[in-house]
């Protein structure tokens, strides 16, 4: 269902402009709304307003909200990569909330900035990023994984509104993306491409093709992000096939490099904002992170790329991500 259907636009518009006007912090509006559908409406506004710049303290409480209703969203489908996706929300939560130049009533605008989760396994925080930036409707992730759902366990342009590519096979996401961001060089228009690949993932050949093509087609409208949380399924990335130092080997392939705490959302945003580094680059951002960040147990543990919480497991996570909201 639309999200409009229950207000006409004028109605939802007064209200929100006299909300703003008492108030232009999103995390007060969510603490004074109890009904999700008035709550939705008055988030698509906000982040329509070209103005409205959320600001850090604002995104960390997004990114903890994401964290809570991934979570929930893997425990009641029983399934999922929730390590990785505790790695990626905060990155996830800057780029939709922050950076990326993109409308949720209109998916498809053709100068819209283009996002790819190359890490498709991840699917379940994507969604829920997606749904509460106003793409899909926040009831839809309780129907992750459920037989003819379109939240499948890997993301798919096809079916799900600001998914940008189907994802899930790693080592495709920047191949694609190169495509992309050559498109928007050739029209000449300003919109940019992000990638956000696993550091695992870099294993995959294709990836260092594509780092030599975006070099060589000077697509300084790209950025790769590496989710480096340092583990991949089932071991260490240093132990499989050691891949360090990441962002020596992309400055060494021609692109401008730098480095970020994973979780600091100050400096993803400030990295994110930089278009390149230098003129003719592709920038490639290494950002360091644990996988089941926010989650004590989880945290920086091999075991939980794939694994389920348990009852009590899940009842301890809700419980400290509750804590630091
Ligand atoms: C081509 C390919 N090979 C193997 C897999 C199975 N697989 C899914 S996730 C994963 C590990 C990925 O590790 P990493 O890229 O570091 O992701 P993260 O740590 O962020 O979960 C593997 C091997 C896959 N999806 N695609
Ligand atoms: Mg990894």
């Amino acid at each position: 269902m639309n999200i409009y259907s229950c207000f006409d636009l004028n109605t939802a518009d007064n209200f929100c402009q006299r909300l703003i006007k008492l108030s232009r912090k999103y995390a007060d509006f969510r603490k004074a709304l109890t009904d999700t559908r008035l709550h939705e409406i008055i988030c698509l506004y906000i982040y329509s307003l070209e103005t409205f710049t959320l600001d850090v303290q604002t995104l960390q409480d997004m990114a903890r909200q994401i964290r809570l209703d991934d979570l929930k969203t893997v425990y009641r489908a029983k399934a999922g990569h929730i390590g990785g996706e505790m790695s990626a929300i905060d990155i996830l939560t800057t780029l939709y909330f922050h950076t990326l130049n993109i409308d949720p009533t209109q998916p498809n605008k053709p100068t819209r900035d283009r996002f790819i989760l190359s890490k498709g396994h991840t699917a379940c925080a994507l969604y829920t990023t997606l749904a509460h930036r106003g793409f899909i409707e926040l009831d839809e992730l309780s129907t992750f994984l459920q037989p003819h759902s379109r939240l499948n366990g890997h993301p798919n342009r096809n079916k799900v509104p600001g998914v940008e590519t189907n994802t899930g096979a790693l080592g495709h996401g920047l191949p694609i993306g190169i495509g992309m961001a050559k498109a928007a060089q050739l029209s000449g228009e300003g919109w940019r491409v992000f990638v956000l690949c696993g550091d695992g993932e870099l294993q995959e050949g294709s990836n260092w093709e594509a780092a030599m093509a975006a070099a060589h087609f000077k697509l300084d409208n790209l950025t790769l992000i590496v989710d480096h949380n340092r583990l991949q399924q089932g071991a260490r990335v240093h132990d499989t096939n050691a891949l360090a130092p990441i962002a020596d080997k992309f400055a060494a392939f021609g692109w401008a490099t730098t480095a970020v705490d994973g979780h600091d959302i100050a400096q993803l945003r400030e990295a994110f904002d930089k278009r390149s580094a230098t003129a003719g680059q592709p920038t490639c951002i290494v950002a360091n992170t644990f996988k089941g960040q926010g989650i004590s147990f989880m945290q920086d543990k091999v075991e939980w790329h794939h694994k389920v919480p348990n009852k009590e497991q899940y009842e301890q996570a809700v419980e400290e991500l509750q804590a630091a909201m």
